[in-house]
């Protein structure tokens, strides 16, 4: 990810397809669909931001996402939250499972992608290059709009910041 050429290979691919894909803004890596790829606004300063998408994996083998990474930030980790008493803790994830025929939705409040060491603040409207590796389905590259959570959804984002003073 820190190799120059790369990146601009990767800037130039996103200017070519940006605006059809941010259309659709849905993905395919063999099996496995990715929807709506999102994340929080973040302000100057907050070195951390959610990242959230629904995986379904349409086909007949269990699979798992097993990494993910951004030129964007520092790295991206896999979480989930736990209710600990009154307490909502977060917990590294190694990898998220994908049951054949299932389905998992990484949202506000449950499981999410931490990106960490963000490199500029995430603004409203534009989009950021993600990369997820899945064991059987391998990488597949995704843009991650910025948006506003739906309300339905929220929760509050203050939580959510307080863990991830890195
Ligand atoms: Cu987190």
């Amino acid at each position: 990810m820190k190799n120059p050429s790369f990146r601009g290979a990767l800037v130039a691919i996103c200017v070519a397809l940006g605006a059809p894909l941010a259309l659709a803004h849905d993905y395919q890596a063999g099996a496995i669909r990715i929807a709506h790829p999102w994340a929080r606004p973040t302000v100057a300063g907050q070195m951390a931001g959610g990242g959230y998408f629904k995986l379904e994996n349409r086909g007949k083998t269990a699979d798992r996402l097993l990494s993910v990474s951004s030129t964007a930030a520092e790295r991206v980790e896999l979480h989930t939250m736990k209710l600990d008493g009154d307490v909502m803790r977060m917990r590294q994830l190694d990898a998220i499972e994908l049951p054949a025929g299932g389905s998992v939705e990484l949202k506000p409040g449950g499981d999410h992608l931490m990106l960490l060491g963000l490199k500029a603040p995430l603004e409203l409207g534009k989009s950021i290059p993600l990369k997820l590796t899945f064991e059987k389905a391998g990488d597949v590259m995704v843009e991650v709009k910025v948006e506003k959570a739906a309300a339905a959804a929220a929760a509050p984002a203050a939580e959510h910041a307080d863990h991830h003073k890195h």
